[in-house]
């Protein structure tokens, strides 16, 4: 195919796209699309911010677990980023002050959510809540992937007379100075949150169901004088992006795809290292001791958990949950009297662009199509669905790595299918069957190497075990998205 964004391309059809979602990744498209003298086209935002999961979670504690000059776009470096692993709220703002320094949201309509995509003539018709309607060229859709809040389905839930939420939609009106705070959850979101509002509360529950491998993390601040070298010669920055990058790439996202490398038995040790050294009482060490490979599931990343959970305020609870009352959570021992409860259990990972209805070629559904499980060719493109791609859809990276480069490469690739379009060779892109099949069929093979199988329950795994994620090493990726292969493709 053409290499990216062949400029003979502009003098040829005339394309409206529309983006959904003003996430990372509908920030990206919108950044990219301008680049290549693209301006038709709508960015679709049914909040009334840009941030996606960053305008989403708020709770106290939220960071990124990968370093902020690595969780960058690489066009939009920031020399003021306050620490190595920055804070969420750090991470919001930059996001807005990229959307202002693009002058996008003159191209973001917010307050509006896309409810209905229809093909018919070889255009895509969508219709918003408000009964906006818009007819594009082409789809983006940069929905996310921890979008969907998971709600857990525990006896008695409704009846919890204090205040309680999902860790993705926090009361912040809720005190929680002095208050007994119950924690459903051990994953990143639940860590952070124990580790965060320990100071603050009267008693904190976390109720474990599963113990987690804790990787420590040192979380240095940037002195004024890093800074000022970072704006002197920004360089520097896209020095560190790039040493983060390959140090993440070699030291993660390759690790966990082979569960025998040896990077993973140095994750494995340094997660070990950092419960027994850290951890003083011998029974509530045993407790925090999982039983299955460390990054079996998503690893977890912190610094200052396991001190967190010592607090004398603070409880780890292991009996397992039996209901939940008017005064709080009974687990098979007892009940645990709470103020406040926070519901830290993860989020509908399948969901993507649903519940958005999605109708493609000769009347096919997206919810019919994906009935089982989500797909897409390269997680990009699904048969039947022309002229929409997606920007971290079903099965790509996910893994303890900057979702930013994946999707910054993703959208190179993206706008490669597109020039096409651009330049007349074809009207209509859409992976074949065929293409989508026999990558199912690799990555399925491949994705019995990794640690994600080796005996644990995460949200990587679908619903027959098979982990819903980039199975091979992070090259490899680099190398598909590189160039379409036109035979992977229906070009009518
Ligand atoms: O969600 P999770 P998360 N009864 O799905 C438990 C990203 N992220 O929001 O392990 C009792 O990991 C469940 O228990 P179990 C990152 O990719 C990044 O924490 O299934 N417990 C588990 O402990 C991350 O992986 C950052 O036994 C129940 C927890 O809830 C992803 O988001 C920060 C239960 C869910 O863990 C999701 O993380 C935050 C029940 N009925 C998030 N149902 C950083 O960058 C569920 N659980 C740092």
């Amino acid at each position: 195919m053409t290499t990216p964004t062949d400029p003979g391309a502009a003098d040829g059809r005339h394309l409206r796209f529309a983006v959904i979602g003003a996430g990372m990744a509908g920030i990206l498209s919108a950044i990219k699309l301008l680049e290549a003298g693209l301006d038709d086209f709508c960015v679709y935002e049914k909040a009334d911010r840009p941030g996606g999961t960053w305008r989403e979670n708020t709770y106290p504690g939220i960071a990124c677990d990968v370093p902020s000059h690595l969780y960058s776009y690489s066009f939009e470096l920031n020399p003021e980023w306050s620490h190595l692993f920055s804070p969420g709220q750090e991470i919001l703002a930059y996001f807005e002050r990229v959307v202002a320094h693009h002058d996008l949201d003159r191209f973001i309509r917010y307050g509006d959510e896309v409810v209905r995509c229809d093909y018919a003539d070889g255009r895509w018709h969508l219709e918003t809540a408000s009964g906006h309607t818009d007819v594009v060229d082409v789809v983006i859709a940069a929905t996310g992937v921890l979008h969907h809040p998971r709600h857990p389905d525990i006896e008695g839930i409704d009846t919890f007379g204090g205040a309680m939420f999902h860790s993705a939609r926090w009361d912040h009106d809720v005190p929680i100075a002095g208050k007994r705070v119950g924690v459903i959850g051990t994953g990143s979101t639940a860590v952070q949150i124990v580790a965060a509002i320990v100071g603050e509360a009267g008693h904190v529950s976390m109720f474990q169901r599963t113990a987690q491998w804790i990787m420590p993390q040192l979380n240095p601040p940037y002195s004024d004088d890093d800074k000022a070298s970072f704006r002197a010669d920004p360089s520097k920055m896209t020095q560190m992006h790039d040493n983060l990058s390959q140090l993440f790439e070699d030291g993660f996202a390759n690790a966990v795809v082979d569960a025998d490398s040896p990077q993973i038995k140095l994750i494995e040790q340094a997660c070990l290292d950092n419960l027994e050294s850290n951890v003083r009482d011998a029974e509530l060490r045993e407790l925090l001791r999982p039983n299955y490979r460390a990054a079996c599931k998503r690893l977890v990343i912190s610094g200052d958990f396991y001190d967190a959970i010592q607090q004398p305020n603070a409880e780890l609870v292991t009996s397992p949950i039996e209901r939940i009352e008017l005064g709080g959570v009974r687990t098979t021992e007892r009940l645990h009297e709470l103020d406040v409860l926070v519901l830290a259990t993860g989020f509908r990972v399948d969901a993507f662009m649903r519940p958005i209805e999605v109708t493609g070629r000769h009347g096919v559904t997206l919810e019919k199509v994906w009935a089982h499980r989500p797909s897409a060719y390269l997680s990009i493109s699904i048969p039947d669905f022309p002229n929409l791609f997606m920007l971290n859809g079903p099965n790509g990276p996910v893994g303890n790595f900057s979702l930013i480069e994946v999707a910054e490469l993703q959208f190179a690739y993206i706008m490669q299918l597109v020039d096409r379009l651009r330049s007349n060779g074809c009207r209509e892109i859409s992976a074949t069957h065929g293409a989508l099949d026999e990558w199912e069929t690799a990555r399925e093979e491949a994705a019995k190497k990794t640690v994600w199988v080796t005996g644990c329950r995460s949200w990587y795994l679908d619903d027959r075990g098979i982990p819903a994620a980039w199975p091979w090493r992070f090259t490899k990726f680099r190398d598909d998205m590189a160039t379409p292969n036109p035979d992977h493709y229906e070009l009518i």
